[in-house]
């Protein structure tokens, strides 16, 4: 049998930057449909991991090189998850791979309110690699909340990660809530209209470009809990 160590080995080696295990119990208040076991009724474990999105690429003014690094962090997340159902195979373990982003089914059009097979975030924190930000954006401890984030299923019951909670959101902090131009953030979600209607351009040549990211930007936490970002951090910003 391959041990928890073993399988975050060889994420790493696929070239993720971090790698965590969750358990489907910690799934139980997730909508119904949107569980693991509603995806893959096989499914035991939940093996989840991460890829940094370079720090200074969110302070180029021009769009065009967030957008683009995101959309390849997507595919680069995407391929290790197929590589990792590959050769856990050899393992005899069975592994079935969530997109990172699209294709979802979930679409309420009146809202414009999508949601994704499993939320990745929700997964990432079960996984025990960070927490939840009021701008509902996982914050990684080394890395912030400049992470991107994939996940695959797997029949085997494996060792899980404890969950983070030993740092939170800053204490009176709303600057991610503050700094949205639509006021699209509650502190517990996102009302996706909103954010939808400013984030996105879609290009006359059929590309997305993503026009705000403002939330993430001024997140004290972007950088990681230890290198909080210089510059936007200030007694005042904070009740
Ligand atoms: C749809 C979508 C959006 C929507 C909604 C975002 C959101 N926060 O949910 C919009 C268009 C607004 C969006 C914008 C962006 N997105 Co987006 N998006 C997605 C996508 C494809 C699905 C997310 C989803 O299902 N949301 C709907 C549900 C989960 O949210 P909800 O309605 O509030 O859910 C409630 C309940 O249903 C319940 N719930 C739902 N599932 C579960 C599970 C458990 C266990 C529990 C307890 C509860 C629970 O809890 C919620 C609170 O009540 C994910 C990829 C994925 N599969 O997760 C990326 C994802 C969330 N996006 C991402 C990114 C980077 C962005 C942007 C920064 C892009 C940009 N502009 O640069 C912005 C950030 C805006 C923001 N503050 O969220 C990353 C976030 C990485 C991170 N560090 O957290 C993700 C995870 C993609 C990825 N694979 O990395 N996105
Ligand atoms: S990406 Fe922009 S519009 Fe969307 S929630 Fe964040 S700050 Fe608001
Ligand atoms: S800006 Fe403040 S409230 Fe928003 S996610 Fe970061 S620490 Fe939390």
């Amino acid at each position: 049998m391959i041990s928890a160590k073993e399988i975050k080995s060889i994420v790493l080696n696929l070239g993720a930057d971090k790698c965590g295990i969750s358990g489907i119990d910690r799934f139980y208040s997730a909508p119904e449909g949107f569980r693991p076991t509603d995806i893959y009724s096989n499914c035991k474990s939940v093996v989840v991991f991460l890829k940094k999105m370079p720090s200074e690429v969110i302070m180029a003014e021009n769009p065009v090189p967030y957008s683009h690094t995101a959309d390849l962090l997507y595919s680069a997340l995407d391929q290790i998850g197929l590589n990792l159902c590959s050769k856990l195979e050899e393992f005899n373990i069975q592994v079935v791979p969530v997109v990172t982003d699209v294709p979802y089914i979930h679409w309420d059009a009146e809202n414009q309110h999508a949601m994704g097979i499993i939320s990745m975030r929700h997964a990432a924190f079960n996984a025990g690699l960070g927490i939840l930000g009021r701008n509902t954006l996982l914050i990684n401890r080394e890395y912030g909340n400049m992470v991107y984030i994939g996940a695959v299923l797997l029949d085997t019951e494996i060792e899980p990660d404890p969950v983070v909670d030993d740092f939170c959101c800053l204490p009176g902090c709303r600057l991610c809530l503050d700094a949205c131009p639509v006021k699209a953030l509650n502190g517990i979600t996102v009302i996706q209209k909103r954010c939808r209607g400013f984030s996105f351009i879609q290009h006359p040549r059929g590309w997305e470009i993503y026009t705000c990211n403002a939330c993430r930007k001024v997140c004290p936490y972007r950088n990681g809990i230890s290198r909080k970002s210089a510059g936007v951090f200030t007694e005042n910003n904070i009740d």
